[in-house]
């Protein structure tokens, strides 16, 4: 018999299924369907073992289905946007377009190597034509509807490159590119309405319960932040309300019932009051205040608190008393008012204030030690004095209500999406912006790219193209200019996963098609890294609603289920670029295969878990593949269900068939109940188990069963020798449903644990009837990869335990 080479079935298999097609979704809807999605990659120019992860469990999912009769949709595509391009391009001064085209053919190749079964119909770019087009007419849409809008807001700029920089290239409050100190610009931004959604988004969080991993629903939740409280307002003491031309000063809080132990009120730097107030102030408290707005609000969250007092009074709404004014820099301008009562005795942050400032600290619930941030009964508080937090909360604000001073409500953290980018390589803003009639949308979509731009890192590319930027207003045909800002390419990843289920035919006339999306969606099982599982997870859900609220689908929740794989590590720590551990999948698949490097993923840990990369693992894969091989040559060809007679069968052989149905059992399981997390590992240990037991009884029938349906479970996970073996014995269509064997199940057998050196390694099943010899032979076998010494003793407590005691 020959050798197994991996290289050669491989490369047989996988041109096979390119010619044959094999992978390509039928458009018959009426057969039972499948949708299985892994995030589709940021082309970076080579793939990394977590993609390799990532595939290989969709692949798992997406072969499985097939063979059970699924019609399976399962497409990969290119998150092509996006910053690195523009840095390759000012780093090594090769064109953004050029770059990403080339690094996708580059990863398609790698990716093809897996032999994963991929749709390539269905295959595109965000960053093409005609994927733009549509997100351009999405976006019309959205602006038509009152759902995207303009507002100024303070960014990231650097005065020296005259630039705006994301939050990622602001190092220690620098420029990355010039260490100039980054300060806050007030700019124009397009902002898509999220927070109409925030209910929605909450409140569906529950048909996902029990589907998505919990820690991601809790992520969700936090991230929208609901709270409830009281909105009021305190009047400014007269002479500065006449002087200021303000005269009051909003606030949110959830804890109205604490409102007598308020002792000052605190204003984010960014607040009106404090704009009209600058005047009066003095060069220091201004420059504070300055340095306060400088800095961006993650910076100011985890920076020492700060305040500057204001020199007015506030009057308290119940007690009349006068209330100061502090800007303070923990107080965000964007939450609530921007402004809140500062209640020291009973909020940890108050308290820091308070002390840092020697304020007053008030108690207004009992309590033995400050600050006591619980529920309890209220004291010092009037009229309130004796009622529990929660009954108080609902007086406190009853009151308020109806002395029409402030009202019940809601308030969410979650913040309106800022979707402009001062970039080029990115979809443009479909705008255009007209003397006459203001901003216009474009009519002649897509508005596309030009090539010929100058990218040096110097402000927004597309700015500096007067050519490019110059057009005709749709509406009145006069000279206009065109928006020059790009959409943050969060857009493109929002509904790529819809664009899917349209096929390559009709994707010139429509963008999606509602007949194929009625069909696929939701997507059954998509499969991607816990660091998407705050924002790619709620824009996509986000997306999902608002099409469905514009019509264009029938939809509420757009993933199924959710399967949030472990990081791969390497010597315990994550495996990436910056620390220089990385292991490329590209030699794997060149020395071991992908069937190794395929087997290896899925065994090592559970889907779920970390994975920590160990090169004997791998050789521990190809070995048992190479032994799947050579012990194939047992098997007796037929092209049908190899049938046993099963009367007069040796104990070893029933050992063998009953461990062969177990993984039968086991795959179906975690496939068919979709058992949480999809534990391969279980599965592969127990055909690994399965071969074993065949390999110590010598029945032909029982060999060519066992292989027949080892091979049908071993598809998903190693497709290529399966696929050989499987035509070469059985013919080509072997992978079908199989029925479970109860009978096979029953157990006649000995559950031995095998230890090496007095710890246990594993547990083997042996025929009741076997012999010593026989039974410390299994167990030698079952803990081989421990037994790196010659063995210097056997110890064997009947029908019970066998120890290895090394040298
Ligand atoms: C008085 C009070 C007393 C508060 C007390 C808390 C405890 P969540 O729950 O996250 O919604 N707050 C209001 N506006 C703010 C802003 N713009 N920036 C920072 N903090 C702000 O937080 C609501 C609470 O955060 C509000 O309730 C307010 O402080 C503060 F014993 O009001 B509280
Ligand atoms: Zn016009």
């Amino acid at each position: 018999m020959e050798e197994y080479n991996h290289k050669i079935i491989e490369s047989q298999w996988q041109k096979k299924w390119l010619e044959d097609k094999e992978f390509e979704p039928k458009e018959d809807f009426s057969l039972p369907k499948k949708y299985i999605l892994s995030m589709f990659p940021y082309p970076s120019g080579s793939i990394h073992m977590g993609h390799v992860r990532n595939y290989c469990i969709g692949d798992a999912l997406a072969r499985y289905y097939r063979q059970r009769g699924f019609n399976v949709l399962h497409p990969i595509g290119w998150d092509s946007f996006g910053m690195p391009a523009e840095n390759a391009a000012i780093k090594h001064r090769l064109h953004p377009k050029d770059w990403t085209y080339s690094n996708i053919d580059a990863m398609r190749k790698e990716l093809a190597s897996l032999g994963l079964s991929f749709s390539l119909e269905r295959e595109f770019a965000t960053s093409d034509e005609d994927y733009t087009r549509w997100e351009q007419e999405f976006f019309v849409k959205m602006w038509e509807a009152g759902l995207i809008y303009r507002k100024k807001a303070y960014l990231n700029w650097c005065e020296n490159d005259q630039t705006v920089l994301a939050n990622e290239q602001v190092i220690d409050g620098k420029c990355w590119r010039c260490d100039t100190p980054v300060v806050q610009k007030e700019m124009e931004q397009y902002y898509i309405k999220i927070t109409d959604f925030a209910e929605d988004l909450l409140q569906d969080l529950n048909l996902l319960e029990g589907k998505w991993p919990q820690q991601v629903l809790n992520m969700q939740k936090n991230w929208i932040g609901k709270s409830s409280g009281l909105q009021f307002a305190f009047e400014i003491e007269k002479k500065w309300a006449e002087k200021l031309g303000i005269d009051e000063v909003e606030v949110f809080t959830t804890r109205p019932e604490t409102i007598f132990g308020v002792s000052y009120c605190a204003i984010a730097p960014e607040h009106q009051l404090v704009q009209a107030m600058m005047p009066y102030l003095n060069k220091e408290e201004q420059d504070k205040i300055l340095e306060m707005t400088n800095m961006n609000a993650r910076s100011r969250a985890i920076a020492q608190k700060e305040g500057v007092k204001l020199g007015i009074s506030l009057i308290h709404p119940l007690s009349k008393e006068g209330i100061p004014v502090w800007v303070a820099n923990f107080v965000l301008a964007d939450y609530g008012s921007g402004a809140l009562m500062g209640v020291p005795a009973h909020d940890e942050r108050d308290y820091e204030f308070a002390s840092l400032y020697s304020l007053p600290i008030r108690k207004v619930i009992e309590c033995e030690d400050l600050p006591f941030c619980d529920e309890g009964i209220l004291c010092n508080s009037s009229t309130f004095d004796g009622l529990p937090t929660q009954e108080a909360r609902q007086k406190v604000i009853a009151w308020f209500e109806e002395h029409q001073k402030g009202r019940g409500v809601v308030n969410y953290r979650l913040k309106d999406w800022g979707i402009s980018r001062q970039r080029y390589w990115g979809t443009p803003i479909p705008l255009v912006h007209c003397s006459t009639c203001g901003i216009v949308p474009e009519s002649n979509l897509p508005v596309t790219l030009p090539y010929d731009v100058i990218i040096d890192g110097e402000g927004n590319p597309l700015q500096k193209h007067l050519e490019w930027k110059k057009c005709l207003c749709p509406k009145c045909h006069k000279e206009a200019v065109r928006e020059t800002d790009t959409m943050d390419t969060f857009m493109e990843s929002s509904w790529y996963f819809l664009r899917y289920t349209t096929p390559k035919a009709k994707r010139n006339e429509t963008a999606l098609d509602p007949q194929s999306m009625r069909y696929w969606l939701g997507v059954d099982e998509y499969i991607g890294g816990v660091e998407h599982a705050i924002l790619h997870l709620l824009y996509a859900r986000f997306w999902t609603k608002v099409l469905d609220r514009l019509g264009e689908i029938e939809l509420k929740e757009p993933f199924e289920h959710l399967l949030t794989q472990g990081m791969v590590l390497k010597d315990g720590v994550k495996m990436s670029k910056s620390k220089g551990n990385i292991v490329d999948p590209n030699g794997i698949v060149r020395d071991f295969g992908a069937d190794s490097a395929r087997l290896f993923i899925l065994f090592a840990a559970p889907p779920t878990k970390e994975l920590e990369w160990s090169d004997s693992a791998l050789e521990g894969a190809y070995r048992f593949l190479k032994r799947l091989w050579e012990r194939s040559k047992n098997i007796k060809p037929s092209d049908s269900i190899p049938c046993v007679q099963t009367q007069g069968l040796s104990q070893e052989s029933k050992l063998a068939r009953k461990k062969v149905y177990e993984a039968l059992k086991k795959s179906q399981e975690i496939f068919d109940k979709q058992m949480a997390g999809y534990p391969f590992n279980t599965l592969i240990s127990s055909c690994m188990e399965a071969l074993n037991a065949l390999s110590h009884q010598d029945n032909q029938e029982v060999w060519s069963e066992g292989y027949y349906i080892l091979l049908n479970l071993l598809e998903p996970i190693v497709p290529h020798l399966s696929h050989h073996l499987s035509e070469k014995y059985f013919g080509r269509k072997n992978f079908g449903i199989l029925e479970i064997d109860e009978g096979a199940l029953e157990d006649e057998s000995l559950h031995i644990v095998v230890s090496v050196n007095g710890k246990k390694r594993a547990e083997v099943e042996v025929p009741k009837t076997a012999s010593k010899e026989e039974i410390l032979l299994i167990a030698k076998e079952s803990v081989d990869k421990w037994i790196d010494k010659e063995v210097s003793k056997e110890i064997y407590v009947p029908s019970k335990l066998v120890n290895f005691v090394l040298k």
